[in-house]
């Protein structure tokens, strides 16, 4: 453990980034401060802290601000150094796991948030689209995880991956109800599958997940006020 340690973070319940870092820190079993921003009205701290983006989540450790999740993630692994390891000690697979979370990240993320702001035949492309997507994933992760690199199925070997795929899908079930559809579907992305329905298990994914109601919530009015914004446009 890092001496003298004050950790703040500055986050978002409903934003999958910040989610990351909550349940990394919990995870590694690092005590933290966490404040709640009203990303309407940014707090002071907030934007003195990330006066680049101005975005959640931002971590504060002893006064030094660390932003973009991802980066915050490695940041978190490599100052606690106690297990579980969120990235790999082999320098190829710790390659790999940064290219599947960036494109996670980068390539699924984006498209899922198309599906929550679409409908009719725009939303069925989007639909395909993220499939595509986790078909490449599903394919890759078949080959990341029979090579001996285990996904967190306890909570001493849970990584970065889990923790990115988690923050994206751990609420699959209110995504369904919002969205009537699901993204990880068992038969097309079987191995997609499981991994997600072990992660939400663990008791540091269950510590750290938003209540259901208040995420459902929280995605129809963010579809709601989507919609409404590309039909007044
Ligand atoms: N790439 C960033 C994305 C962070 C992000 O987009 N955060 C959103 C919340 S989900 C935010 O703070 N939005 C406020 C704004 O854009 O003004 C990361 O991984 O940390």
């Amino acid at each position: 453990m890092a001496e003298e340690s004050k950790v703040i973070l500055h986050g978002m319940w409903a934003s999958p980034y910040a989610k990351r870092v909550e349940l990394a820190l919990e995870l590694k079993g690092v005590p933290y401060e966490y404040v709640e921003e009203d990303l309407v009205d940014k707090s002071e701290l907030l934007i003195k802290h990330d006066p680049v983006r101005k975005k959640v989540p931002v971590l504060v450790h002893n006064g030094k601000a660390i932003a973009e999740s991802l980066v915050i993630l490695e940041y978190i692994d490599e100052t606690w150094k106690n297990s579980p390891k969120l990235l790999p000690d082999d320098p190829y697979k710790r390659a790999q796991v940064r290219f599947w979370s960036k494109f996670i990240q980068e390539q699924i993320l984006e498209s899922t948030f198309q599906v929550l702001k679409t409908e009719g035949e725009a939303q069925r492309k989007a639909v395909d689209e993220v499939y595509e997507k986790l078909y490449v994933l599903g394919n890759g992760m078949k080959a990341f995880f029979t090579d001996g690199s285990n996904p967190g199925f306890e909570e001493n070997n849970a990584g970065i991956l889990d923790v990115v795929f988690c923050s994206l899908f751990g609420a699959y079930k209110a995504q369904e109800e919002v969205l009537g559809l699901q993204f990880i579907v068992p038969d097309k992305f079987p191995v997609l599958y499981s991994w997600l329905i072990t992660i939400v298990e663990l008791e540091a994914v269950k510590k750290v997940a938003p209540p259901h109601d208040k995420t459902v919530g929280i995605l129809q009015h963010f579809r709601r006020y989507a919609l409404k914004s590309s039909t007044a446009t």
